[in-house]
């Protein structure tokens, strides 16, 4: 049995890694350890419960005791663990820097006193700053212009040099955006496909002209398990959807498919530093054999449907309930 520690694995795309990981492989066990911050949310794990090969701690990745426990069990740690949003970033960026940053540091600290036989560290395609002209390689300058970005940037960095200076058996993976079900709804798509079907305004920052390239999540985390296949120690792989879209490319199509009027959309003061176009080069890991398996169109209908679908999902987060229980559960 191959015993894997997640971190974040109650957030958007940890706690989708985690589903998809019990379905796809039956010789595993997951750790999960997520501190719970406004963006982790048990309910995207409610179908797991009773699950054996599934556990849940909730935790900090910047405990270095919890940390060495769980670290000392694992084979395979993937840290998805974050503060993850850029308006929240440059309004308070003081947990990015020690979620991000020190959390990533403990956790290769247990790694390299343990030995693990890998380190997933998960990055983002936004390390490299915008970009109006050629899609990044993965040895281009890092350039990152948010708080949160730089964050990132200084995460993946120290993964890296955790093997080389420690022979830490560390893959770095730069994803760009992902979408699906249990995205938090203050992200662009969950936010105006609930805003819209509420009848509420989609508020665009400044011309809607930025562009952002737009990976389905189960791709995303098929790819982090290729490349713990097939990946290089050391090595960094961008991983991309193929689909670059502005922002009021996917306004219209929330709006259309929901039925919804133009008149929703609001043009609202820009995100400060607001990076133009995010765009990968994915050739290194395309010539490993790995290419996205969703069509945008048909994913990101059926994204919008799920929202609508799970309406008990978002409007819980929404309307503050889940902030209730979450106190009621865990602030005794
Ligand atoms: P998310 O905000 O939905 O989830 C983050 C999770 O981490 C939450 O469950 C939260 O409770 C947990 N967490 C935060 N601080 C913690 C701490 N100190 N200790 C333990 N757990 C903590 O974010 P997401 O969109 O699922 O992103 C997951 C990872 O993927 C992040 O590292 C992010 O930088 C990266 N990423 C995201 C995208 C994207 O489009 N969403 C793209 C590329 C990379
Ligand atoms: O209300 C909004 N209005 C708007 O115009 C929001 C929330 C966003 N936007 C714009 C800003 C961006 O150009 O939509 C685009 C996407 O915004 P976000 O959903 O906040 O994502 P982004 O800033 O691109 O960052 C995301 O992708 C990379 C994730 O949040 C990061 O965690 C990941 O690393």
């Amino acid at each position: 049995m191959k015993k894997y520690l997640v971190t974040g694995g109650a957030g958007f795309i940890g706690s989708n890694y985690v589903r998809n990981l019990l379905e796809k492989e039956q010789d595993v066990s997951i750790t999960n350890l997520d501190k719970l911050t406004y963006a982790g949310n048990l309910d995207n794990l409610k179908d797991l419960e009773g699950n054996s090969r599934h556990k849940f701690i909730k935790g900090d990745i910047g405990d270095e005791s919890l940390v060495d426990e769980l670290v000392r069990e694992a084979d395979i740690v993937i840290n998805f663990a974050a503060e993850s949003h850029v308006d929240r970033s440059i309004g308070s960026p003081d947990d990015f820097i020690t979620t991000d940053i020190f959390g990533t540091f403990v956790l290769l600290e247990a790694s390299r006193k343990h030995g693990v036989e890998k380190f997933i560290q998960i990055s983002t395609d936004e390390v490299y700053g915008s970009t109006e002209g050629a899609s990044f390689v993965e040895n281009d300058p890092l350039m990152p212009s948010s708080p949160y970005s730089a964050s990132k940037a200084g995460a993946d960095r120290l993964a890296y040099s955790y093997f080389v200076t420690y022979d830490v058996p560390v893959i770095i993976t730069r994803c760009s955006n992902n979408y699906g079900p249990f995205q938090y709804p203050e992200k662009l798509i969950p936010l105006f496909v609930t805003n819209a079907m509420d009848d509420k305004q989609l508020p665009i920052y400044g011309d809607g002209l930025n562009v952002r390239d737009w990976i389905h999540v189960v791709d995303h985390n098929d790819a982090v398990d290729f490349l713990i296949e097939k990946g290089t120690l050391g090595e960094v792989y961008n991983i991309g959807g193929g689909n670059e879209r502005t922002n009021l490319d996917i306004t219209a199509i929330i709006l259309e498919k929901l039925g919804k009027p133009e008149s929703l959309k609001n043009y609202v003061e820009d995100r400060l530093g607001h990076d133009r176009r995010y765009s990968v080069n994915c050739s290194k890991i395309n010539a490993l054999g790995w290419q996205p398996k969703h069509e945008f169109t048909e994913g990101i209908r059926e994204t919008i449907q799920w929202y609508e679908d799970n309406r008990w999902w978002w409007e819980r987060i929404k309307s503050g309930e889940y902030l209730e229980y979450y106190k009621a559960q865990y602030e005794k």
